[in-house]
């Protein structure tokens, strides 16, 4: 406050939102108190001002409840970030990545920088390339992940190491991935799955108690093969029921050809119009390709679009199935996708809590149709269970591999490697690597595993994901100081961009 008389009156008047000042004055309890914000008892009466800095109109507004469009939030992000909630996901982070680092230094864990301009490696997305001025035509890739780097470290005889990592994927983007994000990886030498998880639960366990909330361990561990077949997802939500059930419907036309029919049963005390049921139809057939049908039982009578087909109607009074056949994949992706949407719709989901969950027991290898090829379900360093199957049965193998789920969201993925030189050139042939490419793209790593490796494994949390999820805002970008768009933009830098000709010509790069 600055009573009238004051000298610094005018300058006062003058002062606009976003200012910089500094006052000096005296520090009073306020006549009219406002227990709304912090400093409501308080104020300060000014014997004098100095305006530091002065500042334009802001396009946006600096207030928590500013609803402006993300664009121009994304191009104004310094200002963005000055909206105290925005701020206090950044702090957040800072706390979290803290923790992490606590739990890890308590097990003895070292931290080590691996490079950023490497070799392409196979983490399944598209690579970001750096070209190289002095070896032209020739390019370093970005790091999807230090995969290979901290296994050289095991075989190098770090037995314990982790990085706060930077990861650059080019893939497809979608709510909670971004093409630069950050892992906190981790990788051990003489370890079992059982250690590696154990060292994950202690970090959740520390994590969950720095955000002042408990969670009870062991975290609950489900098979790969059982999430599908429940709930139709490799990283279920279970913080509602909504099984996946199998039905053996043997006359429904449709579903004639189906390897498979399943379905979601729900209760008709839930409203649901004809309206949402034909999004969840049109849904369904957009992106899976699958007919949704229905049947449903009320007072006594079944009806519904295959109710002639079905002699023994497995509905109590007030229930209606959805089914969908098909083969299994797509039979389980589609009622996996209509599952979430009706936990939405129907207000299943208590958001309150958190869940987490293991998902193990995963198939090593997955096989790609239209490639024709096999392709590793984590990366091609993960150890099979049985390497006699990886030659005759190679989709039967499992692998020692483990995902942590929270809240349907995968937060971290790992294995235990291969780390004979025999089972992972196995591993490359399997996936269609001719000795050639392996030599090429592989060989200074198939070479070091010839010179004693430890048997090793590890695990990488997602830090952003994990962040996400921890303040309960739905938006990766929140938790990220500068964050890209979904179409992989820098609205404020204005990355990428164009450079100048000279640049290229240096590099021997021209553009198409
Ligand atoms: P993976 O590919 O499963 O494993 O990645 C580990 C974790 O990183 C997070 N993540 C992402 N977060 C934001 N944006 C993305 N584009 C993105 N991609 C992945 C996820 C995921 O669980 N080298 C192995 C780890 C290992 O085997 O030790 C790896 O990178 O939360």
């Amino acid at each position: 406050m600055v009573k009238p008389d004051n000298t610094n009156y005018e300058t006062a008047t003058t002062l606009k939102n976003e200012y910089v000042i500094e006052v000096i004055g005296t520090v009073v309890e306020r006549e009219s108190k406002n227990k709304n914000i912090i400093t409501g008892e308080i104020e300060v009466i000014a014997d004098q001002i100095t305006i530091l800095n002065s500042a334009q109109t802001p396009p946006i507004i600096i207030d928590d409840n500013d609803n402006a469009n993300e664009e121009i939030r994304l191009k104004y992000r310094y200002l963005d970030l000055r909206k105290p909630k925005q701020l206090s996901y950044l702090i957040e982070r800072s706390k979290i990545t803290q923790s992490f680092r606590n739990t890890l230094l308590k097990n003895d864990f070292t931290e080590i920088e691996t490079p950023i301009l490497g070799k392409s490696t196979p983490e399944g997305a598209r690579d970001y390339l750096v070209p190289s001025r002095l070896y032209s035509g020739q390019f370093y890739a970005l790091p999807q992940s230090p995969q290979i780097y901290k296994q050289l470290l095991m075989v190098a005889g770090l037995e314990k190491y982790y990085q706060v990592a930077k990861c650059f994927r080019d893939e497809d983007l979608r709510a909670d991935r971004q093409p630069e994000f950050t892992q906190i990886d981790i990788e051990a030498s003489f370890v079992k799955q059982e250690d590696i998880m154990g060292l994950a639960e202690e970090i959740m366990k520390d994590l969950f108690t720095c955000l002042g909330k408990k969670i009870t361990l062991p975290i609950p561990v489900i098979t790969h093969q059982d999430a599908i077949n429940y709930y139709g997802s490799d990283k279920p939500d279970t913080r509602f029921d909504l099984k996946l059930e199998t039905f053996n419907f043997k006359n429904i036309p449709i579903y004639e050809n189906a390897k498979i029919i399943k379905g979601i049963k729900v209760g008709l005390d839930q409203v649901l119009t004809r309206k949402q049921i034909d999004k969840y139809s049109l849904y369904l057939k957009d992106n899976f390709n699958v007919v949704l049908s229905f049947i449903k039982k009320e007072n006594d009578q079944v009806s519904g679009s295959v109710a002639k087909f079905i002699d023994n109607c497995p509905l109590a009074n007030n229930e209606i199935i959805f089914l969908v056949g098909g083969n299994v994949d797509v039979v389980c992706q589609s009622l996996g996708a209509l599952r979430i949407m009706l936990a939405n719709d129907l207000k299943l989901i208590d958001h309150t809590q958190d869940n987490l969950l293991w998902v193990v027991d995963w198939p090593l290898l997955g096989y790609d149709e239209e490639a024709k090829r096999y392709f590793a379900q984590h990366h091609p360093f993960t150890a099979p269970r049985c390497v006699k199957m990886l030659k005759e049965k190679p989709l039967a193998v499992l692998a020692n591999a483990y995902d942590l789920v929270w809240n349907g969201y995968e937060v971290a993925g790992g294995s235990i490697r291969i780390h004979d030189q025999q089972v992972q050139d196995l591993m490359f042939k399997t996936l269609g690597f001719s000795a050639e490419e392996i030599k090429a793209k592989f060989g200074f790593f198939v070479e070091s595993l010839q010179y004693g490796t430890p048997p090793h494994g590890g695990i990488a949390f997602g830090l952003d994901r994990i962040v996400m999820l921890a303040t309960k805002t739905n938006n990766i970008k929140d938790v990220i100081a500068f964050p890209k768009t979904q179409s992989a933009r820098d609205l404020m830098m204005e990355a990428p961009s164009k450079v100048e000709s000279e640049q290229l010509s240096e590099l021997g790069i021209k553009i198409l």
